[in-house]
């Protein structure tokens, strides 16, 4: 029996070591299924694991289709291993959701060379030879940043000075960059507005717990708290209210968050956040759509966006909250 828990522990390393999950029952893939490797990020939020979900979901049940998702745990180089293993496994198609945007050109040229199609999901790639990819579906990071910087705009007049605390994601991630920079712009083209720090939460709860609780230890005078996702915002909040610092509607504080996860609208219809600015993860049928658009050699356009929007205490309903899937 101990033999038995010995192996067992050592088949846990091994998956737990290359992150991979759903492996494929059957070592070669079976040429009537088409096998799709997919190097997600990591599980870092509710944003990522409700992403995992819909993908996982698009596929499921679907005995033409065989989904081996790898979870880099916001490794670069985790993802590069598990492509060159997708491409040993003879995969049909890989998915990439990159954790940053450098880095790419020698794995993307790895698959091309070994003729395999991929796709760009969730954040971006920064190559310049487009040909290295299909297609890149996810959203316009940008644009969420704008619909921040214009609500904020309609709440604080021109003549008053605020201060503003950014809580950053993951450095080098298309939303981390994008979204930073409607920021940044906004800042240069508003005098009274002044960003204090920027604090590297990297799209986790706990080290935004972390560096808003070292923060606050000698900071206080914060207006406004811009934060690149909810998890990291929900480590803020936990920091403000041991600081005994009030935000949220009527508070000192006012909270912009990303991504609009249900447990941040319920917050937002609460009162406790001001604004959520919605990044669906939800795409995960259109990921499948566009591979069988592509197998049945329709083009696809080289980049697709998810729609998506932004909600207030005002503009939502504790009915809208309840309805929504993540
Ligand atoms: C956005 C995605 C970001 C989310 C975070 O598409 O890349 O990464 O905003 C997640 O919650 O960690």
């Amino acid at each position: 029996m101990k033999r038995f828990f010995s192996i067992l522990l050592c088949l846990g390393l091994i998956i737990s070591m290359t992150g991979c999950t759903g492996v494929k029952p059957t070592d070669a893939p079976d040429d009537d299924v088409y096998v799709i490797g997919f190097s997600q990020v990591g599980s870092e939020s509710d944003w990522r694991v409700a992403n995992t979900k819909s993908m996982t979901a698009a596929f499921e049940g679907d005995t033409e289709y065989e989904l081996l998702m790898d979870n880099a745990r916001q490794e670069q180089e985790n993802q590069f291993t598990a492509v060159r293993r997708f491409i040993l496994e003879g995969v049909d198609f890989i998915i990439i959701a990159p954790t940053v945007e450098e880095g790419w050109e020698t794995i993307l040229t790895e698959i091309k060379d070994a003729d395999i199609p991929v796709m760009i999901m969730d954040r971006s790639v920064a190559v310049e030879d487009d040909s290295l990819y299909l297609t890149n579906i996810g959203s316009d990071f940008l644009h969420q940043g704008r619909l921040a910087v214009e609500w904020l705009e309609g709440e604080i007049p021109e003549d008053r000075d605020i201060k503003i605390l950014h809580l950053q994601g993951t450095i080098g991630a298309t939303a981390q960059i994008q979204r930073t920079k409607a920021l940044e712009d906004a800042v240069r083209s508003h005098p009274n507005w002044e960003i204090t720090s920027q604090l590297y939460g990297d799209f986790t709860e706990a080290k935004a717990y972390e560096v808003m609780t070292d923060y606050l230890a000698s900071n206080r005078d914060i207006d406004v708290l811009y934060s690149e996702n909810d998890n990291m915002t929900f480590g803020a909040m936990r920091a403000l209210d041991e600081a005994g610092i009030s935000y949220g509607n009527g508070g000192q504080v006012k909270i912009i968050t990303f991504d609009a996860t249900k447990e941040a609208l319920q917050y937002c219809h609460d009162g406790r956040i001001d604004l959520c600015v919605e990044c669906n993860p939800m795409f995960g049928p259109d990921v499948k759509t566009l591979i069988e658009k592509y197998r049945n050699g329709e083009s696809i356009p080289k980049h697709v966006y998810v729609n998506e929007s932004a909600y207030t205490t005002q503009s939502i309903t504790q009915e809208f909250v309840d309805s929504r899937e993540y």
